[in-house]
């Protein structure tokens, strides 16, 4: 058997092309767009990658951004003065603060400085702490866009074994708290995990966002299980790869995300999603 590839191109697609329309309403209702504040913080290639990526999505669907550039010498201080100019500015809705931020800048510091309300990438320990008590706040973009690739498949989620490898901020634990909310059954890998490949082959569904080339072997996966690939990494070639044995696991898993094209775009569409939110939080108020 051969795994159904899940597309996340075409997915986030169609949710930039919604988001579109409920931009359009809002923007007629209130008379302003919603607006997301970036910062971008050195010169790392991939963030500008991404950053540009995000901006452009953002125009397309009718959002506005306020970019800010800071050299790789910037203080916290100076970090810190452009984050609260955009806590002050009623035409931002959503920051995003790019990462990772160059050696010395506190991330957690910085992070925790963005208002809860404008936290469009769902990191403030406010957002986190909604999170893990189950009340709405502001969700990470990244797994967000996985409870959607995972529901396209159709497949349930209550009652699955659930696998996720990693647990940062960004990605695993709040994964795993999105997966715990929908009734899986949810192991937490890291790096002291003993036996790593049995733990993977109990998964139902597994999440990998570890930042290690095809570290998880295509053998280890169930058969028919949901695989989610959320590393991006960088061959010496320059082509990109998954944290998954991308090849062979698709000869066992029943649905699969490619790198690229599988997680990527859809944290750009989810991104888009929270600057509304943040919009519309800021016009009900
Ligand atoms: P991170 O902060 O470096 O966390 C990596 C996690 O992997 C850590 O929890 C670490 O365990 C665990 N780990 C490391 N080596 C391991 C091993 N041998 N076995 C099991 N677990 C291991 O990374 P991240 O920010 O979560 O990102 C992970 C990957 O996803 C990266 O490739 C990143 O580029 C990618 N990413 C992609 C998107 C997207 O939109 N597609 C978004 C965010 C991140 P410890 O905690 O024990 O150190
Ligand atoms: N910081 C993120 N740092 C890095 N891939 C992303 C990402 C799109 N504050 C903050 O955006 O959510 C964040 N918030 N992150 N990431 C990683 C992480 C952050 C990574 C990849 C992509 C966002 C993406 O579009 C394309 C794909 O997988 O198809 C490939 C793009 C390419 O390099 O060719």
């Amino acid at each position: 058997m051969t795994a159904q590839i899940i597309d996340g191109k075409a997915i986030a697609k169609e949710c930039r092309k919604a988001l579109k329309g409920r931009v359009k309403e809002f923007s007629e209702q209130y008379g302003h767009a919603p607006g997301l504040g970036v910062i971008l913080v050195g010169e790392d290639p991939a963030s500008a990658v991404y950053v540009r990526n995000k901006e452009k999505a953002c125009a397309r669907a009718g959002i506005a951004s306020f970019h800010h550039d800071l050299p790789i010498t910037a203080t916290q201080e100076q970090v810190a003065k452009i984050i609260d100019e955009m806590n002050a500015d009623s035409r931002v809705h959503g920051i995003l603060l790019q990462l990772p931020l160059p050696k010395g800048l506190d991330e957690q510091a910085m992070l925790a400085r963005i208002h809860p309300d404008k936290d469009a990438d769902g990191f403030h320990p406010i957002n986190a702490g909604y999170l893990a008590v189950g009340k709405d706040g502001y969700v990470p973009c990244t797994p967000k866009g996985v409870m959607t690739l995972i529901a396209s498949t159709g497949q349930p989620i209550e009652g699955a074994h659930a696998v996720v490898i990693g647990r940062s901020n960004i990605v695993g634990k709040p994964q795993a708290q999105l997966l715990l909310q929908k009734n899986a059954t949810v192991t937490i890998c890291h790096s002291r995990t003993k036996n790593l490949a049995e733990v993977v082959g109990l998964g139902d569904i597994v999440v990998a966002a570890v930042g290690r080339p095809e570290m998880v072997k295509g053998e280890w996966i169930k058969k028919g299980a949901v695989v989610i690939d959320v590393g991006i990494n960088r061959r010496d070639d320059g082509t990109l790869c998954g944290d998954v044995e991308f090849e062979t696991a698709k000869e066992r898993a029943g649905w699969i995300t490619p790198v690229p094209g599988g997680v990527g775009p859809m944290t750009i569409a989810m991104l888009l999603e929270n600057t509304l939110e943040g919009a519309i939080r800021a016009a009900t108020r």
